[in-house]
């Protein structure tokens, strides 16, 4: 079982070639990956800066870990379900998500998908198959071993990806989810994402297993460790295990070893517990560095052209951001809505008393501040 132990690398630390190119990759395929990769971090900076200027609430970036997503986003198919984490939006970028649709949600207006009910950046889009967000650790992974379980049944081709990180695997539902999966063989895909933090919980206290992957030997599925900062290795790895699942062969674990490179999410200072040492180690290792350097050896990379996709996505940002910022709160009745077809006795009581209250006062309280996220 060397493979749950032993880590996948494509190109060594500096971004030189060390295996082969996963088979089938045209350049087309590798520019698209880096572009994914380099929108991932403008749409993340963007939004850290939103929350610093105090426009939005909340954000959960995901710097450093755009290679660990898009390597696995790029061997997935469109009918494919998704179970997200809070920290792989690039997923959703991978998948042509509207930037509108983030930037409602992040502001929960009144076009918002989720009418503003929904913790920020815990997305639910339908139309990409992104299946709801739930802060509760871990919850998406026995979610998704029963869609997978569900796809063999109706004998469609489908699989489920679910994401996850080092401190996910520390949940009931990681194995509820990973027996489950591995008794069936379901066609499911586990991405745990090992960015050696679970807020300030470092990796080496999360587990006594010799490596995340190696838990697949437990459920009897196969367990893969891979670079999670080598897009190449990721895709790599990611491709056999959406091979495997489509043939019955059951499902993969995949742990990409890489980083969290920036917060753990707009609330947090990593200062107050992290050595600045290791930071600077990863950040040589930073993903987009890595793949720029290895396009660069293929003559695939142009400074124009990285500065072109930064420029378009500046601006596609900025229209998103104007719309959603300029639209207005939700309804104040759309409380009372979308939980039960006919709406009980009491909470039309309280509907009206509401309405009353406002009319009354000509306005509410603003609680907001009671719950600082
Ligand atoms: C059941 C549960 N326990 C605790 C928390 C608080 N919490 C939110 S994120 C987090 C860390 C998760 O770390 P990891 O799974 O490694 O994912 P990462 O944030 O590193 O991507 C914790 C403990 C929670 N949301 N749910
Ligand atoms: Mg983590």
């Amino acid at each position: 079982m060397t493979q749950a132990t032993e880590m996948l690398q494509v190109m060594n630390a500096s971004g030189k070639a060390k295996g082969k190119t996963p088979s089938g990759l045209k350049a087309e395929d590798l520019k698209a990956m880096f572009k994914a990769m380099l929108e991932t971090r403008l749409l993340d900076q963007r939004g850290m800066n939103l929350q610093r200027q105090g426009r939005i609430g909340f954000y959960v970036p995901s710097f450093g870990q755009e290679a660990s997503q898009i390597g696995a986003g790029y061997a997935m198919k469109d009918s494919d379900l998704l179970f997200p984490s809070y920290r792989v939006v690039s997923i959703a970028l991978l998948r042509d998500v509207d930037l509108k649709v983030l930037f409602d949600q992040a502001w929960g207006n009144a076009t918002d998908l989720c009418k503003g009910r929904q913790m920020p950046n815990h997305y639910a889009i339908k139309d990409i198959g992104w299946t709801s967000i739930s802060s509760p650790i871990g919850t998406q992974i026995s979610h998704a071993a029963g869609a997978a379980r569900a796809m063999q049944i109706r004998g469609d081709k489908s699989a489920a990806w679910v994401w996850f990180g080092d401190g996910g695997t520390s949940s009931n539902d990681f194995h509820a989810g990973m027996n489950f999966a591995g008794v069936w063989k379901a066609p499911c895909i586990f991405m745990c994402e090992n960015n050696h933090w679970a807020i300030s919980v470092p990796q080496e206290m999360q587990t006594a297993s010799q490596s995340f992957a190696a838990k697949a030997i437990a459920y009897g599925m196969r367990g893969v460790r891979v670079d999670g900062n080598d897009v190449l290795a990721v895709y790599e790895a990611a491709k056999e295990a959406r091979a495997r699942a489509e043939k019955g062969e059951g499902p993969t674990l995949i742990e990409t070893v890489t980083f969290r490179m920036g917060p753990h999410s707009s609330s947090d200072d990593p200062k107050r517990y992290q050595d600045p040492a290791l930071f600077e180690e990863w950040q040589k290792k930073d993903p987009i560095d890595r793949f720029r350097e290895w396009l660069k050896g293929k003559r695939i990379w142009t400074k124009t052209w990285e500065e072109e996709i930064t420029a378009d996505m500046q601006a596609r940002i900025a229209k998103a951001v104007e719309a959603a910022e300029g639209t207005p709160a939700p309804e104040l009745e759309t409380i009372f809505t979308d939980v039960y077809a006919d709406v009980p006795r009491m909470l039309k009581e309280q509907h009206n008393e509401l309405i009353e209250q406002i009319k009354k006062s000509g306005d509410i309280e603003d609680t907001s501040e009671a719950f600082p996220l």
